[in-house]
């Protein structure tokens, strides 16, 4: 075992089982965990709902800190194509020159500020300020908004003791209200500004509807966005081979980006609710109870993906679901790929070696399941090219 590796704790029930039931708070989950199964309830909608109480279907459930439905993610279709429709083309806009620049002005500075000190805590020394900058890119809001975000930390529901903290949601919800208040009086470019304005089906969104889209938006893509860029930094330093490699083969970075997102599946798993009795792996499922889809588990199918549990990093048939699947596919997918592609060519730009100084591994527990998803601390020394 090296430093970054990422064990795959699910591998014996996946293969004997396929389905295994974790509590969370009285409110059981049955994991399905082969990538076959997770693909099929993930396209079933009808029978595998996201529309259940707001915060349901997220495991560890919130449904005690919040009451905003989030949007589109805790919609079912026909509504939740209308809302898409009305959200993809934003999304999409990492696409554009003009934003891929933007990421670059911040990443590239980001990384010559690193290479200057001798040594960093890489969560709060480096993800932590990626995401909360990039978000402002995303949200088309002023870079100075970006201390706000860091000011929270690097999960908006959870802290250090506690992994519902209804007080630190109540901050973001705050902020969001006292954007929307300024959006109204004074409207902008920004995505707030941008919702006011919009329709969907004809009819504007109600600010509860806006409140919905907004916190998916800071949620959504936070602990995700930083545990893989932490993640990749560790393994660059761990492999300076494989930091080499991507400097001399270029044309494999954007297989190699998806290889990482595979191995580090930055989100375990996302539930769902029964609608009607069912079956997964001949385990029952019952009406009204929760399944969720593990796509960490799935990402490492033996019966899929050859040496599941290394990282090929020219690997040529990747179907991974990091990124969910089917209708509920990740509506952030474009953003995070464009900032794990910037993050690549500039680290091969200017990085020549990273030292894995010292790290502290933060390991989530699902019932009988350990599973590493990143670092409560990771002390990396960069050294230019
Ligand atoms: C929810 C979820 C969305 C949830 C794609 O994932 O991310 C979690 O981190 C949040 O806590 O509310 O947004």
């Amino acid at each position: 075992m090296k430093p970054s590796d990422h064990p795959d704790p699910f591998q014996q029930a996946r293969v004997e089982q396929g389905v295994s039931e974790i509590d969370d708070q009285n409110d059981p989950v049955q994991m399905v965990l082969r990538l076959k199964d997770v693909r099929k309830c993930a396209h079933n909608w009808k029978t595998y709902s996201s529309e259940a109480t707001p915060g349901r279907i997220v495991v560890p459930s919130e449904v005690n800190i919040r009451d905003t439905r989030q949007i589109p993610f805790e919609v079912d279709p026909p509504k939740h194509g209308a809302f898409r429709e009305l959200l993809d083309p934003w999304f999409k806009r990492p696409l554009q020159d003009d934003y891929r620049d933007k990421l670059r002005a911040q990443i590239s500075s980001l990384i010559t500020e690193v290479i200057q000190q001798n040594s960093i805590e890489a969560i709060h020394g480096f993800s932590l300020l990626l995401q909360s900058r990039a978000l402002t890119i995303l949200m088309n809001t002023p870079e100075s908004e970006a201390d706000t975000f860091i000011s929270w930390g690097t999960h908006v529901f959870r802290s250090e003791d506690d992994p519902l903290d209804a007080g630190k949601a109540q901050q973001l919800y705050d902020y969001i209200d006292q954007k929307i208040d300024e959006a109204e009086t004074k409207p902008s470019e920004d995505l707030f500004s941008t919702l006011l304005a919009a329709e969907v089906e004809g009819q504007k969104l109600t600010r509860e509807q806006i409140k919905g889209i907004i916190i998916l938006t800071f949620a959504g893509g936070r602990d995700t966005v930083i545990n893989m860029v932490t993640n990749t930094l560790a393994y660059l330093a761990d492999h300076p081979e494989s930091l080499k490699r991507l400097r001399d083969e270029p044309e494999i970075r954007t297989r190699a980006i998806e290889e990482l997102i595979r191995y580090f599946s930055p989100l375990t798993h996302m539930g769902r609710v029964a609608t009607e009795d069912a079956q997964v792996c001949e385990h029952a499922i019952k009406a009204d109870s929760r399944i969720s889809l593990c796509w960490a588990s799935a990402n490492r199918d033996e019966t899929v993906f050859e040496k599941p549990n290394e990282i090929v990093l020219d690997r040529k048939i990747n179907p991974h679901v990091a990124f969910g699947f089917a209708t509920h596919n990740c509506l952030g997918a474009t953003h995070a790929r464009t900032i794990m592609q910037v993050l690549i060519d500039e680290l091969c730009e200017k990085v020549d070696h990273i030292d894995f100084l010292n790290a502290e591994e933060n390991i989530e527990q699902w019932g009988e399941f350990d599973r590493k998803v990143g670092y409560h601390k990771l002390y990396l020394a960069f050294h230019s090219a």
